[in-house]
């Protein structure tokens, strides 16, 4: 074993995530991930990186500008949400070039098979696989990639995030094995919370996505107080009460939705939720469930708006973080090189 290497019981205990710049936060995003994201990083119980995924988010076709003007209301909506550039490292992905050079690392590690079986890739590329780009196929090995160019120990995702998580870990695990060492640390996916899969407002059984072509299907985080009160009026639900247990909801996606929505913003559990609003009628409870998300999510609104003003201050505080992100990244590369045995200028 490289006598430089750590093994995994000194590995520092460090969050990696990052979110795609591929469209408007949503507020399955937000509850998903980046609401979580703040609670870990206020816990101070680990040093966290949190990333908008640019290289990713042109594995699909972005319009230049657009991808440009999305990074930086990402970056907004990070900071809007409670992110702290003190207390976090907040960066885009292109500006640590090293997240690319290890993904080509993994890419040699990766299996072709394992690739083929990744659920997102068989949605997204869909029955046109000849056509897709050979980045969307790759997609996980780069998520690998952003995860262990930091060794993080523990990633906060949704759950549709979990088998891109497994394959990380596969690939963690078939370098350790393969060079002999014990360098990347067997990640922890951290999918926890009422709102790990927040569906569509139009179709229970999908995901609340920000590519989905129908706005109507989600909660955008820019969304004003008439949109969200809105598009919640008009979600979609079946004739039936809420009922008192959570028994009740099985085979009910929609109302499940709803009170899922309800448990997380208002940081209850799901059985409280429905002790208090069982009996009531979509009528009554879409009502409050908006003036809810109205409550939570305008003053992230409202402050992702203002920091936008200050485009220049935006770029500022990424290009700080991606000096900080390069600053574990190079060091963890390089060390990767000589494991895999490059030789390295001197
Ligand atoms: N609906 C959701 N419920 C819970 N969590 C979600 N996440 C996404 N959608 C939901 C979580 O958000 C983080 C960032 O996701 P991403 O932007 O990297 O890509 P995604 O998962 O593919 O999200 P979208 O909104 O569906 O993007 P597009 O439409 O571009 O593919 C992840 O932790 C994810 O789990």
């Amino acid at each position: 074993m490289n006598e430089a290497v750590q093994t995994s019981s000194s590995f520092t205990p460090r969050v990696f995530s990052g979110i795609q710049p591929s469209g408007g936060l949503t507020l399955g995003n937000y509850l998903g991930a980046m609401k979580r994201f703040v609670d870990m990083q206020n816990q101070g119980a680990f040093q966290t990186v949190y990333c908008m995924v640019d290289l990713h988010a042109i594995t699909v076709w972005q319009d230049p500008e657009k991808l440009r003007h999305a990074t930086r209301e990402l970056c907004a909506g990070f900071i809007a949400a409670g992110i702290d550039p003190d207390k976090s490292i907040l960066f885009n992905q292109s500006q640590v070039a090293e997240h690319a050079q290890l993904a080509w690392i993994f890419n040699c590690v990766a299996r072709m098979g394992w690739m083929q079986r990744m659920t997102q890739w068989k949605d997204k590329a869909g029955k046109n696989q000849q056509n897709a780009s050979l980045g969307l196929f790759a997609y996980p090995a780069l998520m690998a990639a952003d995860i262990l160019v930091y060794r993080a120990t523990h990633v906060p995702v949704g759950e549709d995030q979990k088998q891109h998580l497994e394959l990380t870990r596969d690939v963690a695990i078939k370098f350790n094995h393969d060079y002999g060492v014990d360098f990347f640390p067997i990640t922890e996916p951290v999918i926890e919370g009422a709102a790990t899969r927040v569906m569509s407002l139009r179709d229970g059984s999908r995901k609340m996505s920000k590519s989905d072509p129908s706005d109507a299907s989600r909660i955008n985080m820019t969304d004003d107080a008439d949109t969200i009160a809105k598009k919640i009026r008009k979600a979609k639900t079946d004739p039936d009460a809420l009922p008192s247990e959570a028994d009740g909801l099985q085979d009910r996606p929609e109302a499940r939705n709803l009170v899922n929505i309800y448990a997380a913003l208002s940081e209850q559990p799901v059985d409280q939720v429905l002790r208090d609003m069982g009996g009531k009628q979509f009528s009554q409870f879409k009502p409050i469930l908006s003036d809810l998300a109205v409550d939570k999510l305008s003053p992230i609104s409202t402050e992702m708006a203002r920091l936008m003003q200050d485009p220049a201050e935006i770029d500022r505080i990424l290009g700080h973080g991606a000096r900080q992100a390069r600053a574990l990244a190079a060091p963890i590369l390089q060390k990767t090189y000589d494991i895999v045995g490059m030789i390295s200028a001197r």
